[in-house]
């Protein structure tokens, strides 16, 4: 036995080891794990009944995003399966949820027990640590190597399987067990290691010299926090700044500096100053196809620094000039102290905000656009002006995620944005995730009707558990993202192609409203501001259905030609 060891069963071990790391919510499906809820409950931790495993998983992702640290959910063996599909979302942003499963005992393996499959290979391309614990000697070990993986590096999900269909064998089972918090792993980043003195001194070196350096924020440096030290950075040397959706929100998008997004979910004019670089410096950003465009922005080939705590993303995809391997917000910090200020970049800087200025020009008549059926931009300018300045927006994918990423301006340096990355229907349970881990700040979820059909049912867990989000439904009857491909498809052949994006028009407000929340329908752009004022300051969860024209298309991203 240990010094601190202390007799408990794995429930109290398990629920413990949460509060220790500052767990404050766990999003399950029944049947799992009794004794560790039941004594979640003596030590204040909510317990977030959902109506699908998927959505639990969503929700423990939108929590792990804002909290910034570990969150928690939980299903029985038979709901393992649906469980693993909700963190292929977690595990493309590098979110660190912990995914906890009960599986049968091994006498029932491998003959035809109930409910039951394998589950390891359900979690293995989701998970960066997927393991059983079958002992509950195992456990203390386990756990905590979970929460340490989870939030270490590249944070992502890691699944604990226990043994029994209910994690009977582990949650009931009693052992001297000692319950070590390890603080650093309770959120991410645990550590801000640094690059070597002289990589920072040749990466200074090429940004001196550079006559058209861009920055392209990341993910990564949202999850360092870094958005002030790279703001200074840019200002040291005047180089626009774009981002990636995971990175909205590191510059604001009022600052002359600003180019808002780049990649295929973009602007053409953030694109466009990508592409004319003569430098680009990646900072925290996986330089993925979304960012890029597919590898085109910037055009291959393009003289790169790259940023990123995790060595292996160095060089993924742009050959480096420069890796620096380290915490963005540190790396960034010690690269802005070595800079000569008078390398300014002010006529290209100058250029830069020359070709936003078209942009935004070019999107004013949209964005004032009295239309009905209302226009997306329209919706995206009126969320604008109601967003308030420490709101959370977390937006669904597809148009949901151009929309908000490319049109919805954040201006306050307290403002979050977290999306889908790609997952169709994430952003609802995702975002009462989120206003649980920020309980005290307004949290938007903005989503198309695809999106919200998929898990509609988490409004009467929203109004059970009182989550009190707002969700702005931008609502066409139909997959509009979709509707061009499939009339292309068809071309001028003749036949039903609606079946293949179309639904009946259905009024959410008034299903919301039957299910306890405020529900507000919005079909003229001047009732916009007024229900999404009501829905801020209700004190039910609230649903603000817009109705907006399908037919209005996001402009295809800017190539190279
Ligand atoms: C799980 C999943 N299935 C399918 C898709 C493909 N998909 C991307 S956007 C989209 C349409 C979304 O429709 P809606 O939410 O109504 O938004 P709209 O395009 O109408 O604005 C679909 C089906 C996806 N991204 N994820």
């Amino acid at each position: 036995m240990q010094d601190n060891a202390r007799k408990m069963s794995g429930g109290r071990f398990i629920a413990e080891m949460c509060s220790g790391y500052g767990v404050t919510h766990v999003f399950f499906v029944e049947a799992i794990l009794r004794q560790t809820l039941m004594e979640m409950e003596t030590l204040g931790i909510r317990r977030v009944l959902a109506h699908s495993e998927k959505a639990a998983a969503y929700m423990a992702d939108g929590y792990a995003r804002i909290s910034r640290g570990p969150g928690v959910c939980t299903a029985q063996s038979v709901g393992a399966a649906n469980l693993a599909a909700g963190l292929q979302d977690a595990y493309l942003a590098l979110s660190p949820v912990i995914a906890i499963t009960g599986r049968q005992q091994p006498i029932s393996q491998y003959r035809n027990a109930y409910q039951e499959i394998l589950h390891y290979p359900l979690f293995e391309p989701v998970t960066k640590y997927n393991v059983n614990v079958d002992t509950i000697e195992q456990l203390p070990y386990l756990l905590r190597q979970a929460f340490r993986e989870a939030t270490s590096s590249s944070p992502r999900p890691v699944h604990l399987d226990l043994m029994g269909n209910i994690g009977q064998g582990i949650d009931f089972a009693e052992a001297d067990m000692e319950v070590i918090v390890e603080k650093p792993f309770t959120h991410y980043p645990p550590n801000r290691p640094e690059p070597e003195d002289e990589r920072i001194q040749e990466a200074a070196k090429l940004l001196e010299n550079a006559e058209r350096p861009v920055i392209v924020a990341g993910g990564g440096a949202t999850a360092s926090q870094a958005g002030p030290e790279i703001v200074k950075l840019a200002e040291t040397l005047s180089i626009p700044t774009a981002t990636s959706l995971n990175g909205k929100g590191i510059i604001l998008e009022n600052h002359p500096l600003s180019l808002g997004l780049v990649g295929s979910y973009s602007r053409w004019c953030a694109n466009r100053i990508v592409s004319e670089a003569d430098l680009v410096l990646f900072i925290g950003s996986h330089t993925g196809d979304q960012v890029t465009n597919y590898w085109t922005v910037p055009r291959p080939g393009s003289p790169v620094i790259q940023i990123d705590i995790d060595p292996s993303e160095l060089g993924r995809n742009y050959p480096n000039s420069v890796g620096l391997m380290g915490d963005a917000n540190v790396t960034v910090r010690r690269l802005t102290e070595c800079l000569n200020p008078e390398a300014k970049k002010e006529q290209w800087a100058e250029y830069a905000q020359k070709l936003v200025k078209e942009w935004q020009d070019e999107q004013q008549p949209l964005r004032n656009s009295d239309a009905v059926p209302i226009r997306p931009e329209r919706l995206c300018k009126e969320l604008t002006e109601a967003l308030p300045s420490d709101a959370v927006l977390v937006a669904d994918t597809g148009y949901s995620g151009i929309w908000t990423g490319a049109m919805v301006y954040l201006t306050h340096p307290e403002q979050r944005y977290i999306r889908a990355s790609g997952s169709l229907g994430w952003a609802f349970p995702a975002s009462l995730g989120a206003k649980c881990a920020a309980p005290d700040r307004p949290v938007v979820c903005f989503t198309g009707d695809g999106g919200f059909w998929y898990h509609l049912s988490e409004l009467e867990t929203a109004v059970r558990c009182g989550i009190k989000t707002v969700t702005v439904v931008n609502n066409n009857h139909c997959l509009s993202q979709c509707s061009e491909g499939v009339n292309r498809a068809y071309g001028d052949r003749p036949g039903k192609r609606e079946e293949i994006y179309k639904f009946r028009e259905v009024k959410f407000a008034r299903i919301a409203q039957e299910m306890g929340c405020l529900g507000l329908r919005a079909e003229q752009p001047g009732e916009i501001a007024e229900n999404l004022k009501k829905a801020l300051e209700a004190d039910v969860p609230a649903v603000v259905e817009v109705v907006t024209d399908a037919e209005c298309k996001a402009p295809e991203p800017w190539s190279p030609s």
